[in-house]
């Protein structure tokens, strides 16, 4: 099941609506969901929409509505250096902190850092951003956990952890700003519930920028090669730390394109997670 916020060409209200079969939204909103988040506070959301499903509340075609982030008011936070890959990218992009991402690989604590607060994040079809001061600008395509207030996980969507190599690379201590500035976090289309942690990790990441109606690259990787337990990230998110709204985790890129490429304005970025669907979304210069 997947779970989305939109809306109508019409209208400006946010409705939350439930997918069936990629090609209609049963509008939730009718039957009185106004929030995502206070379905997942419920042990039995997941037979509750199976309820309101059957309820025969009013569908509509989603090529018909405008799909928003499903980020509600969740912080968006972000685990790194969770594949071999990004490790292997983070050294090569910094001789001064080469070290530090091969220690944190191995280490018992994972890197979790803040990525946005959720009325900054972009969503599906929106612009992502390339500062204007960085150089070598690339998009992190992440899968992201979707926990409740208790730190639960309860659903699973598609995350751009869009970042600055040069600025990173330069210092560990500019992470911030070659993570967190104007676009720099799109969330969407859905949230898919109702599935466990075995179940996800039989999914593959795909990755293709566009340039000029060509792909200019293209990669794969498979969420099972995230090194960490999903629980192992969650509980270090939650670890002395509460989440009145719940909140979001991406959980690293698995894909990184070659060190000689760096988007451009106009680009497109397309990141399909098979159990997902796709976020797509254009880039800008901010
Ligand atoms: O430490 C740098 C960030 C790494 C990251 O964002 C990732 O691995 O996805
Ligand atoms: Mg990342």
């Amino acid at each position: 099941m997947k779970l989305c916020r939109f809306t109508f060409p019409t209208s400006p209200d946010v409705r939350i609506g439930l997918i069936a079969n990629d090609q209609t939204v049963l509008d939730l909103t009718e039957s009185g969901v106004h929030r995502m988040k206070d379905l997942f506070e419920r042990p039995d959301f997941a037979d509750e929409l199976v309820r309101l499903s059957r309820a025969g509340v009013e569908r509509y075609p989603l090529d018909g509505v405008r799909l928003l982030t499903p980020v509600e008011a969740q912080e968006v936070w972000a685990a790194g250096v969770t594949y071999l890959r990004s490790k292997e990218a983070r050294m090569v992009e910094s001789e001064f902190s080469a070290t530090a991402y091969d220690r944190v690989y191995d280490a018992v604590r994972p890197e979790i850092f803040f990525k946005s607060l959720p009325e900054k994040v972009v969503s599906p079809g929106e612009p992502v951003g390339i500062r204007k001061d960085g150089r070598w600008n690339v998009p992190e395509p992440e899968l992201a956990l979707v926990m409740n207030t208790s730190g639960k996980i309860v659903g699973f969507t598609i995350g751009n952890d869009m970042s600055s190599r040069d600025i990173e690379g330069e210092n560990m201590l500019y992470l911030p700003q070659a993570k967190i500035y104007t676009g720099s976090c799109a969330v969407g289309p859905a949230i898919v519930v109702g599935l466990t942690e075995e179940d996800v990790r039989q999914w593959s990441i795909h990755l293709e920028i566009r340039r000029e109606g060509k792909a200019v690259f293209s990669g794969e990787t498979r969420v099972d090669k995230i090194k960490r337990r999903f629980d192992e990230l969650v509980g270090y998110l939650f670890r002395s730390q509460n989440f009145p709204n719940g909140a979001v985790l991406l959980t690293g890129a698995g894909i990184v394109p070659p060190d000689s490429f760096t988007l451009e304005a106009n680009d497109t970025v397309r990141i399909t997670i098979s159990g997902v669907g796709t976020l797509e979304n254009p880039v800008a210069v901010v």
